[in-house]
């Protein structure tokens, strides 16, 4: 008998075969740019709530998943200080909105590594230990070595969580999809910049019988660990 997730539209993961060993809970991108006063998604002007929203359900079930001993992985979006990762039309897009990549702002150089807007915020700071992926792109397989990482720990699955939905969630998931990876987005761990766009792209994944994999609450993944 396996263990699933009361998720749609299926239950997951498929095949009933969720475990610590094969598992990875993915907190993508809760950097103060994204979701703390003065960083990117600030100085871009838009609701902060909305991104600040998955915060408290991310760390209720952190500690739940460190306790069962699952496997956690961060990510932050950020690019080299002399920004010779940085493609051109990312800056300039960036500058049209008033918060260009690499310019100072009032958490330093906006999504640049080292800076302080460039780190995960103090609530959900990863342990000692847990893996921490440096993505210069939206994708966290992007010119990083997440595949191989996740190859040689024999996961399977990877179970979403951070910001934001539409952006950087949906684009690993994509990939992880396409990848072979079971993926399941968590609905209250995850915020985007707009909330229709939130409820869209929760919508998308459950389209074609799962075309991404699944979504479910946080809880519902919760009452399934209970029994591990
Ligand atoms: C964005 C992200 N939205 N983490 N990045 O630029 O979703």
């Amino acid at each position: 008998m396996g263990l699933y997730v009361n998720s749609e539209p299926y239950l997951y993961p498929y095949n009933g075969e969720l475990r610590p060993g094969n598992t990875v809970l993915l907190i993508i991108d809760m950097q103060t740019d994204f979701c703390g006063i003065g960083g990117y998604v600030d100085k871009m002007g838009y609701d902060l709530s909305l991104t600040r929203a998955p915060i408290e359900p991310i760390k209720r079930l952190l500690s739940v998943m460190r306790k069962k001993g699952f496997h956690i992985m961060h990510t932050r979006e950020g690019h080299r200080p002399d920004l010779s990762d940085l493609p051109e039309n990312k800056q300039w897009r960036s500058r049209q909105i008033g918060a260009g990549i690499g310019d100072p702002g009032p958490c330093g150089k906006i999504l640049v590594r080292g800076e302080s807007g460039w780190e995960i915020i103090p609530e959900l700071a990863p342990l000692p230990g847990e893996t921490i992926i440096d993505k210069p792109g939206k994708g966290s397989f992007y010119a990083t070595d997440l595949d191989l990482l996740l190859q040689r720990k024999g996961i399977q699955n990877i179970i979403l969580a951070g910001v934001t939905t539409d952006v950087c969630v949906h684009t690993t998931m994509r990939d992880a999809n396409d990848r072979g990876y079971e993926c399941l987005l968590l609905s209250d761990c995850t915020g985007a910049s707009d909330y229709g766009n939130h409820l869209a792209a929760l919508k998308m994944v459950t389209m074609q019988g799962g075309v991404f994999g699944a979504i479910a609450p946080s809880t519902a993944l919760i009452e399934a660990l209970q029994t591990l």
